[in-house]
C-alpha cells in the first residue's frame, strides 16, 4: 500500500486530487485534528452522471473549482494482485469526515473495484438520471452491493435540469416522487429498507458549471445537500478489528468472484463444475487448494464473468465475511473474490 498517508491538508484542497484507487488513504491528521475517514463511490447507470457528480462534489466541499470532469475521467489504471481496472479517486473535506471517493469509467471496471479493490466501500452513491429512472445497470450495481455488505445508499436523481421547465412534464414534483419510488422500490428488492437510504435530487452538470462563482437549488445546493447528508447518512465505519473477531475456521463459504477475461490476463477457455484452482489470501503464506461449486442454473463460467459461487476447501481456514481473496492457476492469477457468507460445513 502506498504512503498516501503523507499529503497534507494543504495538498488534498488544493489542486488535481486524483490519486490512483490502490493509494488507498487511512486517517488524515492536520494540526492535531484527525477527521474520520470514509471511502465512497459513484455507481448507477453508464451516462447517468456518476463522473460529473464526481467533479461536482470536490468543487462543491472547496467551494473552489479545483478539478475538472476531464481529471476525474482520466482514471487511471490499478494493478491489484494481478487484477487490473481504472478507477480515479478524489478527496473531499466536510465538516465532519474526510472522503476518499471512486469513480470508475466502466461497468466492469465498476465491478471489478466491488469486488477485488483494495478499498472496502462504506456506503455508495446511486447516480440515477431523472430522464431515464432505473437501468440494467442501476439494478446490477445494487445487486452488487448488497453483495458485497455496502449496507447504505444516498441516490442522488441528476439532470433535474432537463425535467424543470420541460413542456413536457407538467407536474415537476410528482414526476420526481415517480422517479424516487421507482428507486426505492429496486433497492427494497434487494433488502434496503426505506431507512437505509436517502434521495436527493438536482443537477451534477449544473453545479460544476456554476462554479464557486454562482449558486442555484438544483445545482450547487444539491449538491451540498448530497455532502449534508452523506454526513448524516451515512453511519461511520465498522473497524477491521470487529469484522476480524468474527472470522470462523472452516472449509466452505459462498464468495462473490470475478473471472478475469483472457485479455486481461486470464483463462482461454471456460470452466465448469468441479473446476479446482488455487485460493490466495492476504492473511495467508501459502495458497489453499479448493473446489468451485457453481449455482445449479450455472453449467459454465466463461473468463469475464463475475457470479456467486461456493468455495470448498480442502482444509480448514480462518476466514470472515467481506474477505477478499484470488484465484490462481499456479503464478496466473485467474480471478478475485469476495466472502459473502460463511457457512459451516
Ligand atoms: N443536462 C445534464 N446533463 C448532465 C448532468 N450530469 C451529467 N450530464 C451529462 O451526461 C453525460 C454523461 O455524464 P457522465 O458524468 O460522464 O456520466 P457517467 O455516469 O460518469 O458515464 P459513464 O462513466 O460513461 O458510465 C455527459 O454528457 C454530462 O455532461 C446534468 O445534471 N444535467
Ligand atoms: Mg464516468
Amino acid at each position: 500500500m502506498s504512503a498516501n498517508t503523507n499529503l497534507t491538508r494543504r495538498e488534498l484542497l488544493k489542486g488535481i486530487l486524483v490519486i490512483p484507487a490502490s493509494a488507498a488513504l487511512t486517517n488524515y491528521s492536520f494540526a492535531g485534528v484527525t477527521k474520520a475517514n470514509f471511502t465512497t463511490c459513484a455507481l448507477g447507470h453508464n451516462d447517468h452522471g456518476k463522473t460529473t457528480l464526481t467533479a461536482a462534489l470536490v468543487n462543491v466541499a472547496a467551494n473552489k473549482n479545483l478539478v475538472s470532469y476531464e481529471n476525474v475521467n482520466a482514471a487511471k489504471v490499478n494493478n491489484i494482485n494481478g487484477i487490473q481496472f481504472k478507477a480515479s479517486s478524489v478527496h473531499y473535506e466536510t465538516a465532519k469526515r474526510i472522503y476518499t471517493h471512486l469513480d470508475c469509467p466502466s461497468h466492469f471496471d465498476h465491478i471489478k473495484n466491488l469486488i477485488a479493490g483494495e478499498k472496502k466501500i462504506d456506503g455508495a452513491l446511486l447516480v440515477v438520471s431523472l430522464s431515464d429512472g432505473t437501468m440494467p445497470q442501476t439494478r446490477e450495481h445494487i445487486l452488487l452491493a448488497r453483495k458485497v455488505g455496502i449496507t447504505k445508499f444516498i441516490v442522488f436523481l441528476n439532470k433535474k435540469d432537463l425535467i424543470a421547465g420541460n413542456e413536457f412534464i407538467q407536474m415537476e414534483d410528482e414526476f420526481i416522487q415517480m422517479i424516487e419510488e421507482e428507486v426505492q422500490e429496486l433497492l427494497s428488492e434487494y433488502d434496503y429498507s426505506k431507512d437505509d437510504v436517502r434521495i436527493i435530487s438536482g443537477s451534477a452538470l449544473t453545479a460544476l458549471q456554476e462554479g464557486a462563482t454562482a449558486a442555484s437549488d438544483i445545482g450547487t445546493r444539491s449538491v451540498q445537500s448530497l455532502l449534508n447528508a452523506m454526513d448524516e447518512h451515512f453511519p461511520d465505519p465498522i473497524k477491521n478489528v470487529d469484522k476480524l473477531s468474527k472470522a470462523k475456521t472452516l472449509r466452505t463459504f459462498s464468495a462473490l468472484v470475478y473471472i478475469l477475461a483472457k485479455d486481461e490476463g486470464g483463462r482461454e477457455a471456460p470452466f465448469f463444475k468441479g473446476y479446482r484452482p488455487n485460493f490466495a489470501l492476504p492473511t495467508l503464506e501459502t495458497e489453499l487448494s479448493g473446489e468451485v461449486m457453481l449455482p445449479a442454473v450455472v453449467e459454465m463460467v466463461m473468463p469475464g464473468d463475475n457470479l456467486q459461487i461456493k468455495v470448498e476447501l480442502d482444509t480448514p481456514m480462518a476466514v470472515h465475511s467481506g474477505q477478499r481473496f484470488i484465484m490462481k492457476e499456479g503464478t496466473k492469477t485467474i480471478g478475485a473474490g469476495i466472502i459473502t457468507s460463511l457457512e459451516s460445513v
